[in-house]
């Protein structure tokens, strides 16, 4: 485990082959049920690159309309969105130090030519709970940096099986993907690179009780 700033926790090979390969068994079908799709900027409606489905009780989407959101249902299918695979959940118990479930998985799919810009996560009701961060398939090149636009910046390789905790001061921190690292994994057939992110999107009520510890 590295602690790459406060509250920023990279853990690299934290999943194994096997447990990658079970992984990605669980990702194919919650696919097939919600297939990827493309989100779109707010205002402009410009494309992004990556593409995207989720699974878990809501879903973060993107359009030109209605801009970022979670939302029950996929874009496309008007579906809901498949539920959590259990080795989903058991890193976010395992990763997370937070004592409610998480309510999305964001899924992106980066092709050889796909990047996301620094951005924060931000679209949630409750800061307390971190992002968790797996990856599969290709590197990427991920950049980071505190919790202001324009501040300094620095970036990190994420392997395929590598976990990454974003959580208390590390929060809102800037991050996003400048490149994928084409052929640098036998993971996926089609080349390229997935990576969910486990968020908590409301924050627990009071007859909420904790039900993972
Ligand atoms: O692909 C990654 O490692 C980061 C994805 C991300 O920042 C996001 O989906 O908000
Ligand atoms: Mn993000």
């Amino acid at each position: 485990m590295i602690e790459l700033a406060p509250g920023l926790i990279y853990r690299p090979g934290y999943l194994n082959r096997a447990a990658q390969e079970h992984l990605l068994a669980e990702l194919r079908d919650v696919l097939r049920a919600a297939p990827l799709f493309t989100p779109r900027m707010p205002r402009t409606g410009k494309a992004f690159s990556v593409r995207m489905s989720n699974c878990g009780p809501l879903g973060w989407v993107s359009d030109h309309e209605q801009g970022y959101r979670y939302q029950a249902m996929h874009p496309d299918t008007r579906a809901a969105w498949p539920p959590f695979p259990p080795e989903i959940l058991a890193a976010w118990t395992d990763l997370g130090g937070y004592p409610h479930d998480p309510e999305a998985c964001l899924i992106n799919y980066y092709a050889s030519d796909a990047c996301m810009g620094l951005h924060q996560d931000r679209d949630e009701g409750d800061f307390r709970a971190p992002v968790v961060s797996l990856s599969l398939g290709d590197t990427c090149l991920f950049r980071f940096g505190g919790p202001a636009r324009g501040g300094k910046t620095r970036s990190i390789k994420l392997a395929s099986g590598d976990a990454l905790v974003l959580g208390g001061p590390a929060r809102l921190a800037f991050h996003g993907v400048d490149r994928i690292m084409p052929g640098s994994s036998t993971l996926l057939a089609e080349g390229g690179r997935f990576n969910l992110t486990l968020r908590r999107v409301t924050p627990p009520g009071i007859a909420d009780v904790a039900v993972r510890t």
